[in-house]
């Protein structure tokens, strides 16, 4: 008889989601897809294309290529990823550069004078971040999702991750950096959301 309530409780609250292996931020809910979330069409772009840019001021650039990638130190990054629409996807894995790598073969090393950058993507999506936010194992220039090459919706060839932050900050078909004196909002940020964005504090908008 006990059974029968249950089964008609849980009828009467509906779809039940899986329940996270650990804690997940407020607000957010353990989705075990990986949903696909762009903002106006999927960039299409190949390898050959891809050129990853940093704006170094003075018209100076320093520019990789896709062999370029492919020849620097690798990470593995076993992660969590926080979406402001409320998806959390937990232990996921990626394959790519550390920025402190393209820092470094910029001769930028500890010679980042601004505190802020924009990231740009192919297509003109931009995002905005602290200087420190991308440094230090933080953030990376990834090819590889799950051991498979990103797929082009995902941002694949080559995106980036920011993962404490939400997932707004990750640029998916990433394609340059330009260092700021001051900060200022890329795309979503002037549509509302934050400008921080950190998930365990709830940064989503803008006054949160
Ligand atoms: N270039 C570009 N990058 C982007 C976006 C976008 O629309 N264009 N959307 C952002 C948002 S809001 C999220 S939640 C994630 C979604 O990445 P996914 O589609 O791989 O889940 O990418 C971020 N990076
Ligand atoms: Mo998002």
């Amino acid at each position: 008889m006990e059974g029968n309530i249950a089964v008609l409780s849980r009828g009467f609250s509906g779809f039940r989601r899986p329940q996270p292996p650990r804690e997940i931020p407020d607000g957010q809910y353990y989705e075990t897809g990986f949903p696909v979330l762009t903002y106006g069409p999927t960039e299409r772009v190949s390898q050959s294309d891809w050129k990853f840019t940093i704006d170094l001021g003075e018209g100076g650039f320093k520019s990789w290529t896709w062999d370029d990638l492919m020849a620097m130190p690798q990470t593995d990054i076993h992660t969590d990823i926080h979406c402001v629409t409320k998806w959390s996807m937990l232990d996921s894995d990626w394959k790519g550069v550390d920025l402190d790598v393209f820092f470094e073969q910029a001769g930028l090393g500890d010679k980042i004078a601004e505190d802020y950058l924009m990231i740009r993507s192919f297509g003109g999506y931009t995002t905005n971040l602290p200087v420190a936010d991308v440094r230090g194992g933080k953030a990376y220039i990834v090819h590889e999702f799950g051991g498979e090459p990103i797929t082009q919706e995902h941002g694949g060839p080559v995106r980036m991750i920011v993962p404490h932050l939400y997932f707004w900050k990750s640029a998916k078909w990433v394609e340059s950096i330009r260092f700021m004196a001051e900060d200022a909002p890329g795309f979503w940020e002037a549509n509302g959301y934050h400008m921080y964005g950190d998930p365990w504090k709830e940064q989503r908008y803008w006054g949160d």
